[in-house]
């Protein structure tokens, strides 16, 4: 299925293609009140890519795309992407400083940004001496000097051939979170782009061109590139769009837009929760079929809720930036077990082997994942990262995961947050899920503290529900629990209360930081 031929160009397959073959009709873009079929999106799409190359844009070149969840922001990489170049997605949050590495890293030519976000880039593009041009989408009224999206796509030509990219050219880059270190550029081709859709998506989701993709992951996140765009395009189904995300929102496209497919991460499907306790009776959600989940390890306790109070699994699923989807997961048609975020995707296979020796271990033991599939890491512009990250075709992502007797894969942690603590080995994540089980507990991060005479300690801080309060009592109760539920090694020796945890703009918890705060 991820055989294709030499040339292939992403944005002729995901939008050509279905106005070729008669469904030009089909919405693929719902966003507020707007529908956008793919007729229309063809047109955008060909007019701003003939702009984009009135304004120099060559093959190979890199294009800024800065916008929160709207249809310039697909349109644009579409575009980027039918003229041969490369759009490199950028998350709204960053700061002009981040912003400035990533513009000099990746030789930007030009920066397409929506007209709330200039600023931040303005300050980034002056200190940088690549960047050429800013195209502003002018929203909110922002004054400016800047050609604007609008009048771009307005003036150019409606036809517009498609560059005739090879299936190994690049078509998009996707910097790391980069929760250490600078964060570092992911490039991924035309082919690999397909291949998650024609993988993960089409063996685990099962889309049909009725489908409603819909959620909150930024676009920008290779997890919600995915799901918002490469896969409702290629199976000519739709793609709902909300750009500012709460529980309410969600909610509300789910039951305007017709959600059939909801992608989310954990800490959105718990804030659903906590927001509407009793289930969702205040929005109709009849269309949902599915729920997806990536980010991070999904907690048993909330797929049962989800399923309990929405009637949907969800398929949560690893991947990572640099692999740009998931590679394991359960399909919708498996028995789920929550326990486990499952199998090796079709195409891919995984393995678990010994940090030390680099041997494959046997069922039953935790070790470091090693996937190889048909997407895999390549940095840019980093060949000593890239050294480390790819042997022999295996990829090793940087998961410490266990492969069960049943052949599914259990989540351990990340590699940065395994505790060793006086010689044993302790998943962080799993002393988390157990403190969560607790009802005073509403968020939790475990870290390794150091120690001097057991290495490292494991310390947990928590966000309490708001009708409870820190005290003694509750530290030890909370330890107790831990102790009775896991071996009693692993129990948090020290527990700090927190008002909120760090998070990344992709919601993850951001652990490095609590880690800086026990070595200052
Ligand atoms: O965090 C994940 O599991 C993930 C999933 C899909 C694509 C990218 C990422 C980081």
């Amino acid at each position: 299925e991820t055989d294709y031929p030499s040339h292939i160009n992403v944005a002729e397959e995901l939008v050509d293609k279905h106005v070729e073959e008669g469904r030009g009709d089909n919405v693929a873009i719902r966003f507020r009140d707007r529908e956008i079929t793919y007729n229309d999106l063809q047109k955008k799409v060909n007019r701003f890519g003939n702009a984009l190359q009135n304004l120099g844009i060559e093959p190979g070149d890199r294009v800024l795309v800065r916008f929160p969840n709207r249809p310039e922001a697909i349109v644009s990489c579409l575009a980027v992407q039918k003229i041969g170049a490369i759009p490199q997605p950028s998350m709204k949050l960053l700061r002009a400083k981040e912003l400035t590495h990533i513009l000099d890293d990746a030789k930007i030519k030009v920066a397409i940004v929506y007209d709330d976000l200039l600023d931040e880039l303005e300050d980034a593009v002056d200190a940088v001496d690549c960047v050429e041009e800013i195209v502003v989408a002018d929203d909110v009224g922002i004054e400016h000097d800047h050609p604007s999206y609008g009048a771009l796509i307005e003036d150019a030509s409606e036809d517009l051939e498609s560059h005739d990219t090879e299936a190994t050219d690049l078509g998009l880059m996707l910097y790391t979170s980069g929760t250490t270190g600078r964060p570092k550029g992911a490039v991924h081709s035309h082919s690999d782009i397909l291949a998650t859709a024609d993988g993960y998506a089409r063996y685990c989701i099962e889309p049909t061109e009725d489908d409603v993709f819909g959620g909150n992951p930024p676009l920008p996140f290779a997890y919600g590139y995915g799901d918002l765009v490469t896969f409702p395009l290629r199976f000519g189904a739709t793609t709902s769009l909300v750009q500012d995300a709460t529980p309410e929102t969600l909610l509300e496209a789910i039951e305007d837009h017709g959600i059939s497919v909801f992608c989310s991460v954990p800490t959105a499907y718990n804030q659903i929760l906590s927001k509407f306790p009793e289930g969702h009776e205040e929005y109709d959600v009849s269309s949902l079929r599915l729920g997806l989940s990536a980010g991070e390890p999904l907690a048993p306790h909330t797929f049962d809720e989800i399923n309990e109070k929405y009637g949907i699994d969800i398929l949560d699923g690893i991947g990572t930036t640099e692999m740009l989807h998931i590679f394991i997961s359960h399909r919708h048609t498996d028995d789920v077990d929550p326990s486990a975020t499952g199998f090796a995707v079709p195409g891919y296979e995984a393995k678990i082997v010994d940090p030390e020796t680099g041997e494959e271990l046997e069922r039953g033991r935790s070790g470091q994942l090693a996937v190889r599939g048909p997407t895999g890491i390549t940095y840019w512009n980093r060949p000593e990262k890239q050294k480390e990250a790819v042997e022999d075709g295996w990829s090793f992502p940087g998961d410490i995961f266990v492969q069960r007797e049943d052949g599914r894969f259990e989540y351990q942690s990340r590699e940065d947050d395994l505790i060793i603590s006086s010689g044993y080995n302790i998943p962080g994540p799993e002393v988390e899920m157990v403190l969560e089980e607790r009802e005073s507990v509403q968020e939790v991060a475990v870290i390794g503290a150091p120690d001097e005479e057991r290495g490292e300690i494991v310390k947990a801080y928590i966000v309490l529900h708001e009708d409870y309060e820190g005290s003694e009592e509750l530290v030890t109760e909370l330890q107790n629990h831990v102790k009775n539920t896991l071996a009693p090694y692993k129990y948090p020796r020290a527990i700090q209360f927190l008002n909120e945890l760090p998070r990344t703009e992709t919601g993850k918890i951001q652990r490095t930081k609590l880690r800086e705060r026990e070595q200052t």
